[in-house]
């Protein structure tokens, strides 16, 4: 329906804007970062499918973590490697030969180096990080 534009006492309206077509503008409405990961700060392993063992955090390779809890999410991709994960006091198969698929534990980490390697391919596949 129109509204009609009247023109009240001697006055002009000699023109009235086209109101019609309102640009939707989409807004930038708040936009989440999706930068965030929800667990960024989980420790990610995995192992496999080829000769490749790895530890990352935040998608760099761990050389270095603070000491106390951590998560640890490992993927391993392969029935023929493991996740073995050794340190003070600690000694422990993350994943075993046979398993495939993702674990998570998190550990408590004290101080000094841990090693991982996979069992059957420790010389290829192995790799270190210290904790302070
Ligand atoms: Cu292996």
């Amino acid at each position: 329906m129109r509204t009609a534009i009247r023109k009240t006492g001697g006055h002009d309206v000699s023109h009235v804007p086209h109101r019609g077509r309102r640009r939707s503008r989409p807004r930038d409405r708040n936009r989440q970062h999706s930068t965030r990961r929800s667990r960024a700060e989980d420790v990610q392993g995995s192992v496999g499918p080829g000769f490749l063992i790895k530890l990352e955090l935040g998608g760099r390779n761990v050389t270095r973590l603070t000491h106390g809890p951590s998560r640890f999410v490992i993927n391993d991709r392969s029935s023929i490697h493991d996740f073995h994960l050794t340190g003070p006091g600690l000694n422990r198969i993350l994943t075993t030969v046979d398993f495939v698929g993702t674990k998570s534990v998190v550990l408590t980490l004290k101080k000094g180096v841990y090693k991982y390697v996979c069992d059957p391919h420790s010389e290829l596949m192995h790799g270190s990080f210290r904790v302070v």
